[in-house]
C-alpha cells in the first residue's frame, strides 16, 4: 500500500482577510489560490509556506458544513488532506476496510481536484479528505 504524501491543512475561519493577515505575518505565508467552491458551501483561500499548503475555509451560506463545525466548534483545524493517484481505487479500499466514507462517489473540489471525505469519528477525531487532481 501507498504512503499517501500530505497535500494541505484545513482551517475554518470566520474571514479569510483577517486570517490570512495573521499567517502572513506569524508564517510569511504567500496567497497561492482563491476560489469558491459551491458543491461544499465555501470559498476558500490557499496558503503556501515553504513546501506546505494550508487552506483557509470561510462558509458562503449557513447550510455549509463549514458554518456549522463554526458554530459547534470555533475556529480551528477542520481537515486533513492527503493526496492519491488513484481516487475511485482508495474510496472503495477505505470503504471495505471499514472506516465510514462520507461520499458514494468522489465530488469535484478546491484547485480542479477530485476529493471524498472520512467521517472524523473514524479517524480519531480529524476529517481526512482524499484529493486527486482531475487533469
Ligand atoms: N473535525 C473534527 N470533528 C468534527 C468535524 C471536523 N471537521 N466536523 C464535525 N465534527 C464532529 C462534531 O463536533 C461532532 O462531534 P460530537 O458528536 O462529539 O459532538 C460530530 O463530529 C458530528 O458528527 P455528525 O453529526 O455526523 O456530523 P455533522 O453534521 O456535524 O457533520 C461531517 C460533520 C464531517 C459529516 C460534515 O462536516 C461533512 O460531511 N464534511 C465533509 C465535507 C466538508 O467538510 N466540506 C467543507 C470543506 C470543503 C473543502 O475543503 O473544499
Amino acid at each position: 500500500m501507498k504512503n499517501l504524501p500530505l497535500d494541505h491543512i484545513g482551517v475554518a475561519v470566520r474571514n479569510i482577510e483577517e486570517a490570512t493577515r495573521k499567517y502572513q505575518e506569524l508564517l510569511g505565508a504567500e496567497i497561492l489560490h482563491d476560489e469558491i467552491v459551491p458543491s461544499q458551501k465555501v470559498k476558500v483561500r490557499f496558503l503556501k509556506h515553504n513546501n506546505t499548503k494550508t487552506e483557509l475555509l470561510e462558509a458562503t451560506e449557513e447550510s455549509s458544513a463549514v458554518a456549522k463545525f463554526l458554530e459547534k466548534r470555533g475556529e480551528g483545524l477542520h481537515h486533513i488532506a492527503f493526496a492519491v493517484e488513484n481516487i475511485h481505487q482508495e474510496l472503495s479500499r477505505m470503504k471495505n476496510a471499514g472506516y465510514q466514507v462520507l461520499q458514494e462517489e468522489p465530488v469535484p473540489g478546491a484547485m480542479d481536484k477530485l476529493v471524498f471525505f472520512i467521517h472524523p469519528k473514524s479517524v480519531g477525531g480529524i476529517l481526512v479528505e482524499i484529493c486527486q487532481p482531475r487533469s
